[in-house]
Parts: structure tokens; C-alpha cells; sequence
């Protein structure tokens, strides 16, 4: 005979994922800054705080996913890190492989689904090929979607955006009379995806970096100090927190 479990649970302190939150934000963008300050501080070379940011990546999909987060945008790598020392770049460009030879496994099983926005096509074959298996291998998963922005850069998208656009009203594809905000963000990497509702920037910089500004127009913004491989459950959770506090009028009343 089966004992009814309840009887023998035990009452524990609330933990952190005990607590659900009302409110979570549909897409949440970050700007992970801070690896190469998090290495100097530890006399490391700043290759070492990129490695460990790319760990932190890893916990964060799996917090966010558990507060119900749908969209998870990370600047991975903007169009100004190919001025960066050759030999950081390369670096920087073989952790997506690494990344995904550690831990697809795990995206896989928690149904998240890999995607990218930015000039792909111009990154090395090797990054290339590692993330198209993991875009093609994840593509039917309809969990959180997990948005690498690489090569990115938002005066470039927007430029590009013009330019096709144009292309396509040359072609009688649509007219000039036609183009509405709508239309418009459709010529955008992020076509399809709603807009960030919440915008963190680790690290103590309080600026965009040329990250998403068209999709920002009325994202909710949140900075920390924190070094973006110190970032954790308990910061990113007090990140939701402001976030749900904060009324958002879309410039109504
Ligand atoms: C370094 C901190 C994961 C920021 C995080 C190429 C800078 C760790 C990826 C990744 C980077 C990208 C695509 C993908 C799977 C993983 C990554 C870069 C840098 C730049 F499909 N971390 N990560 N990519 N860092």
C-alpha cells in the first residue's frame, strides 16, 4: 500500500523557484559586458572572462526559461569587436562551437530553440557551420528562443533594411505610400520577433552600443554593475522584479 506523499514533505525555506513571477517580459535583451574587467581583476587574460561569460550564458537560458521569458536576445558580438586583437577575435569566434559541443544537449532537452541575428554569412566557416547544425537540429523546438546577436550592429540592419526596402519598391513590390512601421520592421533581422520588453546592460556602461535601435524604441531599461560573469539567478531575478514594478505607459497617459 501506497503512502500519500504530502504526509512526509517536509516544510523548507521558499526557495528562489518557489517564487513564479506574475509578469515576466515576453523578450528580454542583454548586453554582457564586463568579461575582460572580470579576467584583469583576477590577473587573467581576457580570453579567460570570456570563457566564463559563456558559462553564465548557459544558467541564464535555464533561469529564464523557468520565469517563462520567450525570447532571450544576448549580443554576442558586435561589428566593432573585429577591431579587437586578432588573436581575441579568433577566440571569441570559436566559443559558439564550444558552446554548443558542451551544451546542445541540454538546449535540446529543455526545447530551446537557437537563432541568430546579424551578417552571418560573413562570420569564419567554422563558427558558420556550428551554429547552422544547432539552428537546424533545434528548429522544430517551441521552447524559449535563444537569439544570438553576432556581427551585429543596428545602424547597419537599419541601412540594410533601406536599401532592400527600396530594391523592392524599385520592383513595384509595394509603394512608397504603403511603408508604415510594420512594413518597415519586416526588413529587419528581427522580423517576426516582438519587440524587447526589457533591456539589461551588465558591467556599469549605460549606453546602447549600436544594439537594436529601432526594436528599443520603448523597452524597459536595466543596468548593473555587476561583471556580466558574476551575472547570476538572484541579479537577473531582481531584474524581472523592477521590471514587473514599472508602469509601462507607452508615452500615453
Ligand atoms: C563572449 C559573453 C556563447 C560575451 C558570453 C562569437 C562574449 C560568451 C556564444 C554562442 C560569446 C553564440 C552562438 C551560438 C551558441 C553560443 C557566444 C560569442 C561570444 C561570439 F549558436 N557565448 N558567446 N558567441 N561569449
Amino acid at each position: 500500500m501506497s503512502m500519500k506523499l504530502p504526509f512526509f514533505r517536509k516544510k523548507r525555506a521558499a526557495a528562489i523557484e518557489d517564487i513564479t513571477l506574475e509578469n515576466p517580459p515576453n523578450h528580454v535583451a542583454i548586453i554582457m559586458d564586463g568579461n575582460g574587467r572580470w579576467a584583469k581583476k583576477r590577473g587573467l587574460p581576457r580570453i579567460a572572462g570570456h570563457k566564463e561569460g559563456m558559462d553564465v550564458v548557459k544558467n541564464i537560458v535555464t533561469v529564464a526559461n523557468k520565469y517563462n521569458v520567450k525570447i532571450l536576445t544576448l549580443y554576442a558580438f558586435s561589428t566593432e569587436n573585429w577591431k579587437r586583437p586578432k588573436a581575441e577575435v579568433d577566440f571569441l569566434l570559436r566559443l559558439p562551437k564550444e558552446f554548443l559541443h558542451v551544451y546542445l544537449p541540454e538546449m535540446m532537452e529543455n526545447n530551446v530553440r537557437i537563432e541568430t541575428i546579424g551578417e552571418f554569412d560573413v562570420l569564419p566557416n567554422h563558427t558558420k557551420a556550428a551554429i547552422q547544425y544547432a539552428k537546424e537540429k533545434t528548429s522544430n523546438n517551441d521552447g524559449l528562443l535563444l537569439n544570438f546577436a553576432l556581427n551585429y550592429g543596428s545602424r547597419f540592419e537599419i541601412l540594410r533594411a533601406i536599401k532592400q526596402m527600396m530594391t523592392d519598391i524599385d520592383e513595384s513590390k509595394f509603394s512608397v505610400d504603403e511603408l508604415d512601421e510594420q512594413l518597415f520592421s519586416n526588413y529587419l533581422y528581427t522580423n517576426g520577433l516582438t519587440d524587447p520588453d526589457l533591456l539589461i546592460r551588465t558591467s556599469g556602461e549605460q549606453r546602447l552600443s549600436n544594439f537594436l535601435l529601432w526594436q528599443l524604441a520603448y523597452t524597459e531599461f536595466w543596468f548593473t554593475d555587476v561583471l556580466w560573469p558574476d551575472f547570476n539567478e538572484e541579479i537577473f531575478r531582481q531584474s524581472l522584479l523592477d521590471y514587473q514594478q514599472r508602469k509601462r505607459r507607452y508615452g500615453g497617459i
